[in-house]
């Protein structure tokens, strides 16, 4: 559509990285499992805002390498890196003046892990891209609804606004200090959050960073169907994206944006066993680039610091076969 979106319909193939307090529990709590996606334990075994609060003191990422993340995706083929700074459960990966809840106050290791990121992915030449939730399971704005549950979180109507602002000087303040140039967004689906929310916030951040590319989860275009931002632009957002799947004929007219996992998890989870061969991932990407799509492979870094063995492993696969068969 613009020049503003060349690189990234060029790209194809990119890094997602789910990281955070999570991959302490890595599945398991209080001797318990639980299966499917890690990063949602907080939900998942109904853990109280105080006793996940303690996480925190334990996360100290000792072997956190970003020039060797960076390095990984390079190596693979990968065109960009889009990592969480703040998933479902309201911990920020960046520093942040709004909150304590943020790995630079909360943590012993006490610094921020973005910024280092940043800055190994553009010396690889990659693109450095956030993911940002805006549904917030600490946030005392936002509540469980019925049933223990967080999802889909609630929203006191006289915060709603409180809330906005929130969100607004976390991602001024992680576009000042990272600068990342797409922002991901997910969590939309509570019904407190609306299609002209969506739009306002987008129109915020377009203003103050022109080039960014934000995807179609910061307003409501996943509900009607994936990816739907074309033509008329019904919905807000500049490009679709298919969760754990590869649209049989593509989405002819839209940019969109496969993210699958290699296991069953985004998160770390400790027993997920579950690796996609290989082949599996290349046939993805294949399938995924000659639909016009991109490829969004997610790593699930442990909380030392460490990307999966089993990931690396996969890359570096990926790798070989990109430099016999890519295009540079
Ligand atoms: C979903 C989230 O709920 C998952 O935890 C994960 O981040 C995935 C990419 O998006 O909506």
């Amino acid at each position: 559509r613009d020049a503003r979106m060349e690189w990234w319909r060029d790209a194809r193939f990119g890094m997602f990285i789910h990281w955070g307090v999570y991959a302490i529990p890595g599945g398991e709590w209080e001797g318990k499992q639980y299966g499917g996606i890690a990063e949602w334990i907080m939900n998942s075994a109904d853990i109280p805002v105080d006793d996940y609060e303690r996480l925190a003191s334990r996360f100290n990422p000792a072997k956190y390498a970003p020039a060797a993340w960076a390095k990984a995706a390079k190596q693979a083929g990968m065109k960009y890196v889009v990592i969480t700074s703040k998933h479902h459960d309201g911990f920020c990966l960046f520093d942040t003046e709004t909150t304590e809840w943020d790995v630079v106050d909360a943590t012993p290791y006490g610094r921020d892990l973005l910024k280092p990121l940043a800055a190994a992915c553009r010396a690889e030449g990659l693109k450095f891209c956030t993911y940002y939730s805006i549904m917030d399971w600490h946030h005392p704005a936002q509540g469980k609804s019925d049933g223990g549950r967080y999802n889909p979180s609630t929203i006191k109507p006289d915060r709603k606004q409180e809330y906005i602002k929130y969100m607004e000087q976390q991602l001024a303040e992680l576009l000042d200090s990272c600068d990342p140039e797409v922002l991901w967004f997910d969590g939309e689906w509570p019904d407190w959050w609306t299609e002209p929310d969506g739009r306002r916030l987008y129109a915020y951040l377009r203003e103050l960073k022109p080039t960014l590319i934000i995807n179609n989860r910061v307003g409501k275009g996943r509900k009607g169907m994936e990816g739907l931002n074309k033509g008329d632009q019904e919905y807000v957002g500049d490009f679709g994206t298919p969760e754990q799947q590869i649209p049989a004929t593509g989405l002819p007219g839209v940019d969109w944006e496969s993210c699958m996992t290699m296991n069953d998890s985004w998160g770390f989870r400790r027993d997920d066993d579950n690796w996609k061969p290989t082949e599996t991932l290349i046939r993805n990407l294949v399938d995924i680039a000659s639909k016009g799509g991109n490829y969004l492979l997610n790593v699930g870094p442990t909380a030392d610091g460490e990307i999966p063995k089993a990931s690396l492993e996969r890359l570096q696969e990926i790798g070989h076969w990109m430099a016999k068969n890519g295009e540079s």
